[in-house]
């Protein structure tokens, strides 16, 4: 339902052009177009959009401004003096996240008889996994291979992805689809049982497998299931607010705040994992999101405070197409499969300017070119867009298609009367994903023993831009491991004496480096309140 003129205007190019439109096959960019395009519009080249860090494990590295404000604030403990001696819980293993990756480590930590806890600042399940729609990549089929695979993501990530942990992500794929069908998630497959896989931004090969265009929702449903079948206990609506360690430096526990009473509780743990997920509510650079409502790079913060380095943390990922309008859904995820799926993209003029399965950076760039020195944006109340032509899907491939593989992106527009099946949509991109965060080592492990990490929060499984499917791959084959792995630990680890030592140090190492203000981290949940004189 477009009823402003402009768009109404556009929208009649668009379908005068599409049956032309359809016929082509749009070249894929030389290295060196991209390079140029990159650097020129990707928002991870503005520079005045970042900061150095002034102390801190990554002193004199660049970060969004937004996050070095909260690397380098204080704590929410500062000037407290907190109980360490009788702790409200006692666990072998502390899970802080309650996503895909929490809840997958917290499936293998119990399964390999660990005692498990979860906690979570809202409820089990609401995490970026919740919202991930278009599939998750794993070779498995014939004519593909894990070596296949990793040459796309390496390539897709500037060669920058750590290479053992790439080469973990590709080579346990196959069993990370195995072990979720058996828990019980419906993939889309053909009357004869075979999976049904098409191709994402970057891949050589078709290897997505999805759950229609609610794959993370599917398999969140899933992972929730078995914990709770399982009978680990989860403590919702309770955030972590700082880690705790021992006389000998090594993570011992966190402290723990009901989101509600704001009581502060002590878990002790024998190992801790964090899987606290991305950073998308920070809205880096004024850009809307496609992240769930917690998204504010808690764990990040915590693990920084208590000396862990991280990877990359300067690199982002703006997913291409987030809703542009209505202004109810703006920055919503619409899913890279609208493209697999057959969709183009197209200027405000009716013209294709891109192939649509350029990988998720330089698609981006590409679409903020086109709606700023290119001049070819369809203008909306946010902004500029251009078109995502979703009816050429049913022109290509039969009545019924969107409906049956592309359901809840119809279902969305829906909502707001526009009917994907006939009309095109308009999208802009939207911060979707951190590529950086927490360094770890084959094993999980972070720069702090008993410190293991997985999810989003970990940086370098992708180098420097991530393809699509690979994240909800990552959230369990990470997942799973650091839950082997932090669950073979506690086996061995003796509770030492408890401290928040690193808190006072990290502070007097704050005062040297001059920074003086007032900001308080982690930060929990955005902000969204209307400040004076906003409108
Ligand atoms: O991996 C993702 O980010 C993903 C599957 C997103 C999507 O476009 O659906």
């Amino acid at each position: 339902m477009y009823q402003d003129a402009l768009m109404q205007q556009s929208i009649k190019k668009v379908e005068a052009a599409r049956e032309a439109n359809m016929k082509l096959d749009p070249r894929r960019m030389t290295a060196e177009e991209k390079e140029l395009l990159l650097k020129t519009y990707h928002p991870d080249y503005r520079e005045d959009q970042f900061e150095h860090l002034v102390f801190g494990p990554n002193a004199g590295q660049k970060v969004p401004k937004e996050l070095a404000k909260l690397l380098q604030a204080k704590s929410r403990l500062s000037g407290k003096t907190i109980d360490l001696t009788a702790p409200d819980y006692d666990t072998d293993v502390l899970i802080i996240g309650a996503g895909g990756a929490g809840t997958s480590a917290a499936i293998e930590a119990h399964e390999n008889g660990a005692k498990v806890m979860i906690v979570t600042k809202l409820r089990m399940g609401d995490a970026n996994t919740m919202m991930a729609e278009g599939g998750i990549q794993a070779a498995d089929k014939p004519g593909d291979s894990p070596a296949q695979h990793f040459l796309d993501a390496y390539g897709g990530g500037h060669f920058a992805a750590q290479k053992d942990l790439l080469y973990k992500l590709v080579t346990e794929a196959p069993e990370a689809i195995l072990w979720l069908s058996e828990l019980g998630v419906e993939f889309d497959k053909t009357a004869d049982g075979t999976m049904v896989t098409t191709h994402g931004g970057g891949t050589s090969r078709k290897r997505m497998h999805a759950a229609k265009d609610y794959s993370g929702a599917e398999i969140m449903r899933t992972l929730r299931d078995e914990v709770l079948s399982r009978k680990i206990p989860v403590l919702d609506f309770t955030s972590a607010i700082e880690l705790i360690k021992d006389e000998q430096g090594r993570c011992a526990g966190a402290v723990l705040m009901n989101m509600e009473t704001k009581e502060l509780l002590i878990a002790r743990a024998k190992t801790v994992i964090l899987a606290t997920g991305g950073a998308g509510r920070l809205h880096y650079q004024g850009f809307p999101t496609s992240n769930h409502y917690g998204a504010t790079a808690d764990g990040l913060i915590l693990a920084y405070r208590a000396g862990a380095r991280l990877l990359y943390p300067d690199t982002l990922q703006y997913h291409p197409t987030g809703a542009a309008f209505p202004a109810q859904i703006y920055g919503a995820l619409v899913t890279e499969k609208v493209r697999s799926v057959g969709a183009m993209l197209v200027n405000a003029n009716g013209e294709v300017f891109m192939n649509p399965l350029e990988t998720r950076d330089v698609s981006a760039a590409s679409i903020i070119r086109e709606c700023s020195d290119r001049g070819n944006g369809v203008a909306t109340p946010e902004g500029f867009a251009v078109w995502l032509d979703t009816p050429m899907i049913e022109l290509k491939h039969g009545a019924g298609t969107i409906e049956k593989r592309i359901p809840a992106m119809m279902r969305m527009f829906a909502k707001h009367g526009i009917d994907i099946r006939k009309e095109p949509i308009l999208i802009y991109p939207t911060l979707h994903y951190q590529n950086g965060g927490l360094k770890i080592s084959d094993d999980t492990q972070t720069d702090i023993e008993n410190l293991y990490a997985a999810g989003e929060v970990v940086g370098g499984i992708h180098g420097r831009n991530r393809l699509m499917g690979n994240s909800l791959l990552d959230i369990i084959v990470f997942g799973r491991n650091a839950g082997k792995y932090a669950s073979e630990k506690a086996k061995t680890v003796e509770n030492g004496v408890l401290t928040l030592a690193h808190i006072a140090d990290f502070e007097q190492q704050r005062a040297q480096a001059g920074v003086t203000d007032d900001v308080v981290s982690p930060q929990l949940l955005p902000d969204y309140t209307r400040k004076v004189n906003e409108k």
